[in-house]
């Protein structure tokens, strides 16, 4: 978080040439929305130029959803939220709810698996360079929507698309928790993270989508070769990323081989100082490797016997 402050100006002016360099992360940079506001049967989408308005509808058989907003004012401490909504099963209201959303948003109807019931998202933007994005999900099951959070996550926070075809819905991320740990945001590349609407909930499926992460890999390499060669190599984010997706391949000790040939031992120390659960500085780790080692231990992509 330190350096995350220290760095902030600079990911400020680096955002959009970021978000056109990393097709990998494939960001849905909430700046760089239409400029037109968009009412179709499915979707209400609101960007900065988006004035208030009141209960429109979206529909999409049998769910119906009343959408308030009004543009979030930073004079007024309006913690109540600036985003409302209303929805409704079979013309019954079941569900209400009411977030803060900056100069972004999106509500739209969309089934998520084969039940030929659409599921309702809730995409909302905190304000800031890129974080954070929140989506909330409403699934009709046992005659009551249940709410699913996907939680706040950096920089668009990922995209729903149907990976396999199959019907079941996949969320695709990656991993937040690599972003500023190594790098600055601007040369984070961290590791694709696959989620999947099953069972009535989103499962972590990773894994099961080996194609995907070799594609992602290759932008990884991509993206290593552009900035080691660039005026600023700061590599060791995108090295961090691109050994975590070689576990996620199952070769582990290729990419940690990779990383120990190419890794930056000069540029900056991110990442190297260990805090203890109140934030205070315990102390150090000599180098890139011993920290990187300890991370990918800590967020379960090894084992402490590998
Ligand atoms: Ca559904
Ligand atoms: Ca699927």
């Amino acid at each position: 978080m330190k350096n995350y402050l220290k760095n902030q100006s600079k990911l400020l002016t680096n955002l959009l040439s970021f978000s056109l360099m990393i097709g990998g992360l494939n960001l849905i940079n909430p700046f760089v929305t239409s400029a037109q506001e968009t009412n179709q049967n499915n979707l209400i989408s609101i960007d900065y130029e988006t004035p208030a308005f009141d209960n429109q509808m979206i529909e999409l058989d049998p769910i119906k959803i009343s959408v308030s907003y009004k543009p979030y004012d930073y004079n007024i401490d309006d913690e109540s939220g600036n985003l409302t909504y209303d929805i409704y099963y079979d013309n019954q209201l079941q569900s209400s709810g009411q977030e803060i959303t900056v100069n972004w948003g999106e509500v739209s109807l969309q089934n998520f698996n084969n039940d030929n019931i659409p599921e309702v998202i809730v995409d909302t933007f905190s304000g800031g360079a890129h974080c954070c994005n929140k989506k909330i999900i409403y699934h009709w099951q046992n005659d009551q929507f249940n709410q699913i959070d996907l939680g706040f996550r950096d920089g668009g926070g990922g995209e729903f698309r149907d990976l396999d075809q199959d019907g079941n819905m996949e969320f695709v991320t990656f991993d937040n928790a690599f972003l500023y740990r190594f790098s600055s945001y601007v040369a984070s590349f961290p590791p694709t993270m696959i989620l999947t609407f099953r069972n009535d909930n989103f499962e972590n499926v990773t894994t099961e989508y080996p194609n995907y992460l070799r594609e992602t890999l290759n932008e990884m390499y991509q993206r290593y070769q552009e900035v080691s060669n660039s005026e600023y190599p700061e590599v060791n984010g995108i090295l961090a990323g691109y050994v975590a997706q070689k576990i996620l391949l199952g070769e582990y000790e290729e990419g940690w081989e990779f990383m120990l040939a190419h890794y930056d031992q000069n540029l900056d120390n991110w990442g190297l100082d260990i805090y203890d659960d109140n934030g205070e500085l315990m102390g150090s780790y000599p180098d890139f490797p011993t920290a990187l080692e300890a991370f990918l231990i800590e967020q379960g992509y090894l084992n402490s016997e590998q």
